[in-house]
C-alpha cells in the first residue's frame, strides 16, 4: 500500500515536473519566434527604408511623414531590439543618429507624435546606452517643440515647426495636449532645467482644472480659449494617454499633485462609464456634465485600460476588460479599429498592427501570472502572423473580415507590439514594474526611487 503510494507520488511529481518544463520549453520558444520576426522586419526596414521614417512592406519602399525624414522607425525600434539583446543593430541605429540626425528642418510637426515616439525614443535609448551624445540630440530636440507650449493656456499646439519654432493649430485633444509629462519630466531630470517638467504639468493642470463638477474632462479643446469643443468623455482614443500619464507621472516622479489628479480622476471614470455584464467590461462614452451615455462604440486603441488598470492595482477590473476585448478580438481576428457592443457591429474595419491588447496582456501577465494571458499573447502572436506577415516583415490591414493587407508598417509595431510580444514571455528577466515605467510608445524610463 505504501510502496503504491509513493509510485503515485513520484509520477504525480514527474507528470507536474513534464509539465512545467514543456510550459518553459514552449515559451522559450515563442519568444525566440518573436526575436526573430523582429529581426526580419527589422533588416527588411533596413533594406528597404533605412533612413526614412517608415516601411511600405508590400512595394518593398519607404515613407516620411513629411518633407525630409525624421528616422521615425529607427528611434522607435531602439528600446524593443536593445531590450530583446541585438546589440549589434541598436549600436548602428546609436551611430546613425549620433552621425546623421539634424533636426533643424524647416516643416511642422505633430507636437504629440513626435514627443511620444522621437523625444520619448532618444531619451529611452540614451538611458539604456548612456552615450551622451544621444542625450545632446534629444536635447536639442526637445528645445525645437518647447515652444508648442507658447498658447494662452499653456497646452501645447498641434503643430510645431522644427527650425522656426512658429505653432498652428489651436484645437487639439486630450490625448495630444496632455501626454508630455514623461519625456519632459526626463528632460528637467537630465538638464537639471526644471521648465520642460513645469510646462508639460502645467498642460495636464490646464486640461484638469477644466474638468466638469462630476469630475470628467471633454474630448477636444481649444488651447487659447480654454473652452471644450465637446462634451463627450471616455477613456479611449483621443483622450487615453493624459490619464495614462497622470499615473505614471506620478509613479517615475512622486509629484503627490499628479497622484490627486489621478486619483481625482480614475474615481469619476471607474463610477461613471463602466458599462458591464456578468461576463464583460467594456468603458462607455458619457456626456462629461451628466454621465448620461452618448455611445456604445470603442476603438481598438481604448484596448491600453486594462494595462493602465492593472498598475495601478485595478486588477479586477482590468481582469474583466480585458477578457471582453480578448472576446472581440477572437470574435474577429483582429480585433476591428471600431466596433459598436451593444449592436454588435463593425463601425471601422482597419487594423494597424496596434499594440494596446497586447500590452494589457503582458502588464496582467506580470501581475496575476495567471497562464491565460500568455495564452492570449500567443494567441494575438499566431494571428500576427497568419494575417499581417509579409514576404519580409508585417503589414496593416485594411480590412480585418477580409484581411485585405496594406502597403504600411507603422513604427510603433516595432516600439510597441514586438516589445510588449516579448514582455509577455520574459516579463521577470528584463525591465520590472517596480523600477521602470513605460512611456505610451512603449520606451522604457527608469524611476529613481
Ligand atoms: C501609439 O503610437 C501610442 O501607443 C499612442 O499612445 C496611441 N496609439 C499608438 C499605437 O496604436
Amino acid at each position: 500500500m505504501k510502496t503504491g503510494f509513493s509510485v503515485y507520488l513520484i509520477s504525480l511529481f514527474l507528470l507536474l515536473f513534464s509539465f512545467t518544463l514543456a510550459a518553459e520549453t514552449d515559451t522559450t520558444l515563442i519568444s525566440e519566434q518573436i526575436k526573430k520576426e523582429t529581426l526580419n522586419a527589422w533588416n527588411a526596414y533596413k533594406k528597404y527604408a533605412w533612413g526614412h521614417d517608415e516601411l511600405n512592406p508590400l512595394s518593398k519602399s519607404y515613407r516620411d511623414w513629411y518633407s525630409s525624414s525624421l528616422y521615425i522607425t529607427a528611434i522607435d525600434a531602439y528600446s524593443t531590439l536593445k531590450l530583446m539583446g541585438f546589440e549589434n543593430e541598436a549600436s548602428e541605429i546609436e551611430n546613425y543618429i549620433t552621425d546623421h540626425a539634424n533636426f533643424d528642418k524647416d516643416i511642422f510637426v505633430k507636437t504629440f507624435e513626435v514627443n511620444i515616439r522621437i523625444l520619448g525614443g532618444l531619451l529611452s535609448m540614451y538611458e539604456l546606452s548612456q552615450n551622451k551624445k544621444i542625450l545632446d540630440i534629444a536635447i536639442d530636440f526637445g528645445n525645437r517643440i518647447l515652444p508648442a507650449f507658447n498658447s494662452k493656456t499653456g497646452i501645447p499646439y498641434y503643430w510645431v515647426n522644427l527650425k522656426t519654432g512658429r505653432t498652428k493649430g489651436d484645437i487639439v485633444n486630450v490625448a495630444e495636449g496632455g501626454t508630455y509629462l514623461i519625456e519632459m519630466g526626463k528632460l528637467s531630470e537630465y538638464t537639471h532645467n526644471p521648465v520642460y517638467y513645469e510646462k508639460a504639468k502645467n498642460a495636464d493642470i490646464q486640461i484638469f482644472s477644466r474638468r466638469s463638477p462630476l469630475n470628467l474632462v471633454g474630448q477636444d479643446i481649444n488651447i487659447e480659449t480654454g473652452q471644450w469643443i465637446d462634451s463627450i468623455s471616455h477613456i479611449g482614443a483621443c483622450i487615453d494617454s493624459y490619464y495614462e500619464y497622470l499615473y505614471k507621472g506620478w509613479l517615475l516622479f512622486k509629484d503627490p499633485d499628479l497622484k490627486n489628479m489621478w486619483e481625482t480622476s480614475i474615481e469619476a471614470v471607474l463610477r461613471y462609464m463602466p458599462d458591464q455584464t456578468d461576463t464583460s467590461l467594456w468603458f462607455a462614452k458619457v456626456n462629461m456634465y451628466t454621465a448620461e451615455k452618448m455611445n456604445n462604440e470603442v476603438t481598438l486603441w481604448d484596448a491600453y485600460f486594462p494595462a493602465l488598470l492593472a498598475l495601478s492595482g485595478h486588477i479586477a477590473e482590468a481582469e474583466k476588460c480585458q477578457k471582453s476585448w480578448n472576446w472581440l478580438w477572437n470574435k474577429y481576428k483582429p480585433e476591428p479599429m471600431i466596433y459598436d457592443y451593444k449592436k454588435n457591429e463593425i463601425i471601422n474595419p482597419g487594423y494597424d498592427l496596434n499594440p494596446e491588447i497586447i500590452e494589457s496582456a503582458f502588464y496582467l501577465y506580470y501581475f496575476t501570472k495567471d497562464a491565460i494571458y500568455q495564452n492570449m499573447a500567443t494567441n494575438y502572436y499566431n494571428d500576427l502572423m497568419r494575417f499581417c506577415k509579409t514576404n519580409d516583415a508585417f503589414c496593416s490591414l485594411e480590412n480585418m473580415l477580409t484581411k485585405k493587407q496594406v502597403d504600411h508598417l507603422p513604427s510603433f509595431f516595432f516600439a510597441e507590439t514586438m516589445k510588449y510580444l516579448f514582455l509577455a514571455f520574459n516579463e521577470s528577466n528584463t525591465v520590472n514594474l517596480t523600477d521602470y515605467v513605460f512611456n505610451t510608445e512603449g520606451h522604457p524610463f527608469r524611476i529613481i526611487h
